[in-house]
């Protein structure tokens, strides 16, 4: 892999490495940030390995410049909101790492001459690139699950690990140990991975970067069903604090596991000399792909117990087991093209084409480049030599072009400024990262979700109007957009497999009675991006019909308090878009409402007041509160600031209270909040 920054560090003098040093500080903290908090990493890890390195290479050569908080001197994640932290009884150590058999052949000399002897006995397991987690078992129930955190102290994922199928609630053995702390890896295969992606990209939903962070990511939701509904598997490779048993080799800890009913690392060796330990590595490295889970090196051990703590232990990673990584696997290959491909969300998606190569493991010809900046970024150009790998064993992806190999004759990627499925305008809205087709209620690739959209609740509301029926519409071609909805006939519906007569004329009197919803109904059923629930509700009030809001110049629109310039373009944008205007005037011949709106109560008694509510309240919840007070004219914001009016202070309430303290915004009980709406409530 070609290093991302190449530092001529012979003449590197303090100053200079003290300014790298503060640089790679703050990359990696970001990206420990959207590794550990947002299941969202934006580079490999090989490259996180890198900086890792090259901050750890400088402070060494700087010793005095590490500082309490350098990344280098702590391990682990921060939790999240949302889940009761638990103390380790022992600590997760995390391991560490090397990347040669030169380096690995160094740890061999450390750990053999610290035991004063030639050769000793190891194990080998591969390295499973989960998310690691600890077990409690008291009297071989099965009491406590938690996620590694920053090894001392986890998240409590209890509910979460019990929907993992292959993890025992109840140990298999008759005499059970007092308990047993049990440290492993929750993982994902590959095809779940394939799986729950798809899943994602058809409801539009953010996509997870590799098998890790999708296992990583199932195992921290609030709500156990998703964790259910991903199918996770666990394997143990270490014992933490046990009372009650004791071993005298790691690999009798494993069998030990295997006989209570708790699945080990898959794929396990058991090594008397280096040697082997080299060959296994070897093996597994040319036949890591062949297996239904990802891996990315092998962790070895010593395995007597007792030179495990004749060893010990560095602050961070034991001295007696280490990790040998896996290179990634790359191969060069030719850029022929960039195509784009647009979502169902509209989101425009550059992707490579390549001449095929085979990289681990599959034939590769397309590679996903994300977004432009990503191509201007990684500075790709069309016809380029390029690096290719695979994110989590899976997700085929451009490393950096080769410029070596340029003959000139390369260009430029430009993304189009017309979708090029139906040929809209496409924007890019300031500060976001991806362009968009504004044909979102015509573009065959978007036409689904609106559809959806359309027929949900909180927009037209047409009861029975959902996914399995929408796609047989469409691919029986009986429509193409949601105004083909109001000209459909009972027969038409009845084409619908499993409709019978009962299912087809409720349908179509679901959609024929969506005709009469309220104008802000009608504008947010459009889908135009950014604007909301809300934001449909304060434009149906303003302009008063459809017509006049497709008139609204982007001046007139930034009259209005909630609408900023992003909003306001992508409203005008959206309203001339050919397409969608056709769809327009076919909703309005079938005879859609375009004028009445819900009504607003723009005059309240809490008109131009601003409040936020934190803690809980005794006669409505939050969400509750937030309603009643728009509905009365007033406005709820989520965040505390000096436009604040009235910070509303129910049961143990949040940092928002503290907030409203030191701005100096005005505090009041939930009680004088109902004096405040007095007769409404
Ligand atoms: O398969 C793994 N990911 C794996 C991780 C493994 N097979 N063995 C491991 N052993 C340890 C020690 C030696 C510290 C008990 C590990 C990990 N640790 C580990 N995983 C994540 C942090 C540490």
């Amino acid at each position: 892999m070609g290093k991302l920054f190449e530092i001529p560090e012979e003449k590197m003098t303090r100053k200079e490495a003290e300014k790298r040093i503060k640089e790679l500080r703050k990359i990696i903290e970001y990206h420990n940030y959207r590794y550990y908090v947002l299941d969202s990493p934006e580079i490999s890890d090989a490259e996180y390995d890198e900086l890792y390195r090259e901050l750890v290479h400088l402070e060494e050569m700087f010793p005095e410049l590490i500082t309490s908080d350098s990344p280098t001197q702590r391990v682990g994640a921060p939790p999240r909101k949302g889940f009761e932290t638990v103390r380790h009884y022992q600590k997760m150590l995390s391991l560490q790492d090397v990347f040669s058999f030169k380096e690995l052949d160094e740890w061999f000399e450390r750990v053999e001459r610290a035991l004063g002897m030639k050769e000793t006995d190891y194990v080998c397991e591969v390295k499973l690139d989960g998310a690691a987690v600890a077990l409690v078992f008291k009297k071989g129930v099965l009491v406590r699950g938690a996620t590694r955190g920053d090894g001392e102290v986890g998240e409590d994922i209890t509910p979460n690990i019990k929907t993992i199928r292959s993890i025992p609630l109840k140990l298999l053995a008759d005499n059970p140990p007092e308990l047993i702390e049990v440290r492993g890896e929750a993982y994902m295969s590959k095809d779940e991975f394939k799986r729950i992606n798809k899943e994602r990209e058809e409801k539009g939903e953010p996509l997870f970067a590799n098998p890790r962070n999708a296992a990583a990511g199932s195992l921290r939701q609030l709500d156990s069903s998703i964790t259910a509904s991903r199918k996770l598997t666990f394997a143990a490779h270490g014992l933490g604090y046990a009372e009650g048993v004791s071993f005298s080799s790691h690999y009798n800890v494993l069998n030990f596991f295997k006989d209570s009913g708790i699945p080990i690392t898959p794929v396990v060796k058991y090594c008397r000399t280096r040697e082997e330990v080299k060959e296994f590595c070897k093996e597994w490295e040319d036949k890591r792909h062949t297996l239904a889970f990802e891996i990315d090196g092998v962790v070895i051990k010593v395995n007597r117990l007792d030179y495990q703590n004749a060893l010990g232990e560095t602050s961070k990673a034991p001295r007696w087991a280490v990790a040998y990584k896996f290179p990634p696997e790359e191969k060069v290959t030719r850029l022929v093209d960039i195509m784009v491909s647009v979502g169902r969300t509209g989101a425009l998606t550059p992707v490579a084409i390549l001449e095929p190569v085979f990289v681990a493991g599959s034939t590769v010809s397309r590679a996903t480049l994300h977004n432009e900046d990503e191509i201007k970024r990684k500075d790709v150009r069309i016809g380029d030599f390029v690096i290719v790998r695979k994110a989590g064993d899976v997700i085929p992806e451009v490393v950096a072009p080769v410029p070596s190999r340029r003959t000139g004759k390369e260009s430029f990627f430009k993304m189009p400024d017309k979708c090029p499925v139906c040929g809209s305008d496409v924007i890019r809205l300031e500060g976001e990262a991806i362009s968009r087709c504004t044909g979102g209620i015509s573009c065959p690739a978007q036409v689904f979700n609106h559809i959806i959209h359309w027929g949900s609740r909180s927009a037209m509301d047409i009861d029975g109007l959902g996914p399995a029926v929408v796609t047989q519409l469409l691919d029986k071609k009986l429509i193409s957009t949601v105004a083909d909805l109001y000209f459909l006939t009972v027969d038409d519906l009845l084409k619908v497999e499993h409709f019978a007569d009962k299912a087809a004329s409720n349908l179509y009197d679901a959609i024929q009675n969506s005709k009469d919803r309220p104008l802000n109904r009608l504008i947010f059923g459009l889908g135009i991006r950014h604007v909301g629930e809300h934001l449909s509700k304060v434009l149906a009030s303003f302009y008063g019909s459809l017509d006049r809001l497709m008139e609204a110049t982007e001046e007139e629109l930034l009259e209005i308090e909630e609408v900023g310039p992003k909003i306001a373009t992508s409203i005008v944008t959206f309203f001339k878009q050919a397409h969608n205007l056709e769809v327009i005037q076919k909703l309005r011949r079938a005879g859609v409402n375009f004028g009445r709106a819900e009504k607003m109560i723009k005059e309240g008694p809490l008109s131009g007041l601003t409040f936020v509510f934190t803690g809980a309240l005794k006669s409505m919840s939050r969400a509750e509160a937030e309603e009643l007070t728009e509905k009365l004219g007033g406005k709820a914001s989520s965040s505390v600031s000096t436009k604040t009016d009235y910070v509303v202070v129910g049961e143990s309430p949040g940092s928002k209270y503290e907030k409203a303290l030191a701005l100096g915004v005005k505090t009041i009980s939930e009680e004088e909040f109902l004096d405040l709406i007095g007769e409404e409530f």
